[in-house]
Parts: C-alpha cells; structure tokens; sequence
C-alpha cells in the first residue's frame, strides 16, 4: 500500500521508517520537522491546505504526528485537537480509504489495575491528562468519521513504544518496534475495520491489557518486554505505576 506516515520524524516514525518498507508498503513521510536525508514533506497538521495536500493519493494514513506527553491545553488543542479534524477532513475530502489512528494507554489511565481479568477496550474513556483527553477525542473522531463517511480506522491504544522497555511498568506496556509495526501492517490491511479500537503491546508476560482484538486483525506479537527484567529496578507496589493504568501521568 501506500502509506503517509504523519510524525514520522518521531520516535516510533523513525522505526517505522526502517520496518514497514518490509511488510510491502512504499511510504510518504510528513511532520512540522524535516527528516534529513530523505524527501519529507514539512507541514503543520493545523494548515488544512498542506495536510489536504499530503494525504492526496495515498492509500492510507497512519496517524503518528501531534504532541506525544502532557502539555498546555492550547498546545494540545491546535496539534493534536484540531491536527487529527484537519486529518480526517483531508482524508474525506480527498477520498483516503484507511487511517491507522495512534491512540494512548492514556486514553483510559486512571483505569485501576485491580482487575484478575486482563483488561479489554470495551471500558469508559478515563484520561489522565489533556494529551490523553485529546487521544479520546481522537478515538471520537474516528468514530464520526467512520460511521459518517465511511473512513475505516484502527484506534490503537499504543502502551509503551520505544527500543527498549525504560522502566518496571513497561514491562507490561511495552509495545517493540518489530511487534509495531506487525500491528501497523495488520491494521492497514485487515478488511472491513470501521471504526474497531485496540491495545497495542507486545507479547509481554505480564501484560495486563487484552490483546485479541488486536489478534482479530491478523496480529501475531513476537517479543516479550520479560527478556528485560533483570536490567530493570523493581515496581513499587504503592506507586501510580503499580495501581492505575496511566501509571505516572496520573500525578502530571
Ligand atoms: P514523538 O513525539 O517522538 O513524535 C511525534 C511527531 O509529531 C514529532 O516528530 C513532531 O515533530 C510531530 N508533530 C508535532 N506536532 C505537529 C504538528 N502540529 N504538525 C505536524 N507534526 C507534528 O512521539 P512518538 O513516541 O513517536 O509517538 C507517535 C504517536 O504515537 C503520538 O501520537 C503519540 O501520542 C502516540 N503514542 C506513542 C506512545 C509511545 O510509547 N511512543 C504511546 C502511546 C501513544
Ligand atoms: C504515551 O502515550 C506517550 O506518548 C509515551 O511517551 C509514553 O509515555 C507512553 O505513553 C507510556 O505510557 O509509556
């Protein structure tokens, strides 16, 4: 397929640079910050001309650019508030088939952790910060946008996405590069998705969050943030990170 990747010059953009050319997909990268050494376009989300422009002709857009972590209301809302309407606008108006949304564990952080059953989609919306606010609104918009329009998306509620697992809570969230971009493909591709929402971790031993909705869409995780434990300090069974979904967000 090919694919716009929006914030690709970001931590999981730079990954899935490198993967997705080898599940078959040719890409166009975009973000507000140029990409050296390759022909990126710069473009802010919030100009609907160059977002309208960047999305032209591909078949799908995997949605990665906006603001990443807790920050003021008015950031929030011009990057990833009005940045993802401007998106779903274009992609309407220009007739884009698919939108691989990235949503957030932070969509639902003050979600408890006192379940025994892993934990699925079918929860209420609980942010723990305006970014995990603006990442329901997203999730709302894909929503409208599917059922309105036609626009197919896949929310994926992304846990902890980097080379490696950064912390003990991670080794629960942690979502691996190889095992991101298998989910991307696997959301680009699976038929007839309208608007479907899942989590997005690797196949970590202890995962608290439920995958087969994800797995339902062709995905087969292959790491297990585990083979990181020993380099890790212990989780303090007291601490946000222990008791909430959102872990420290919650206290941000
Ligand atoms: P990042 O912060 O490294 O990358 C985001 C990119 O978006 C940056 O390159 C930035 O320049 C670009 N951007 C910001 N505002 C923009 C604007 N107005 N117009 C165009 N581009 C803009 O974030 P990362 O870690 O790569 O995450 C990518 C996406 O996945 C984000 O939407 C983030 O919220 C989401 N996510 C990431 C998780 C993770 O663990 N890395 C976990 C959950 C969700
Ligand atoms: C996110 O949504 C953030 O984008 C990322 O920087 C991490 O903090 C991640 O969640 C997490 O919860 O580990």
């Amino acid at each position: 397929m090919h694919v716009l990747i929006t914030g690709a010059a970001g931590g999981i953009g730079t990954m899935l640079r490198e993967l997705l050319p080898g599940h078959g997909h040719t890409l166009r990268l975009a973000d507000l910050r140029p990409i050296p050494d390759t022909d990126s376009l710069v473009f802010d989300l919030r100009d609907s001309a160059a977002v309208r422009a960047a999305v032209r002709g591909v078949d799908a857009v995997v949605h990665l650019g906006g603001i990443s972590v807790e920050d003021s209301f008015a950031n929030i809302l011009g990057a990833n508030i009005q940045g993802s309407y401007e998106l779903y606008e274009a992609v309407r108006a220009e007739g884009v088939g698919r939108v691989v949304y990235a949503s957030s564990n932070h969509a639902v952080g003050y979600t408890p952790l006192d379940s025994p059953e892993p934990i699925g989609t079918d929860i209420p919306s609980r942010p723990d910060t305006y970014y995990g606010l603006s990442k329901v609104f997203g999730e709302g918009l894909a929503s409208l946008y599917a059922d309105k329009y036609g626009v197919q998306t896949v929310s994926i509620r992304i846990g902890s996405c980097f080379p490696e697992p950064r912390s003990a809570r991670a080794l629960a969230t942690w979502l691996s590069p190889g095992d991101c971009a298998r989910l991307i493909h696997a959301a680009l591709t699976a038929p007839e998705v309208g608007h479907t929402v899942v989590n997005g971790i690797s196949a970590n031993t202890r995962a608290w969050w439920d995958l087969s909705g994800a797995r339902k869409l062709g995905y087969q995780p292959q790491d297990d943030a585990e083979a990181y434990a020993d380099r890790l300090p212990p989780l303090d069974p007291d601490s946000p990170d222990a008791r909430l979904l959102g872990g420290w967000f919650t206290t941000l």
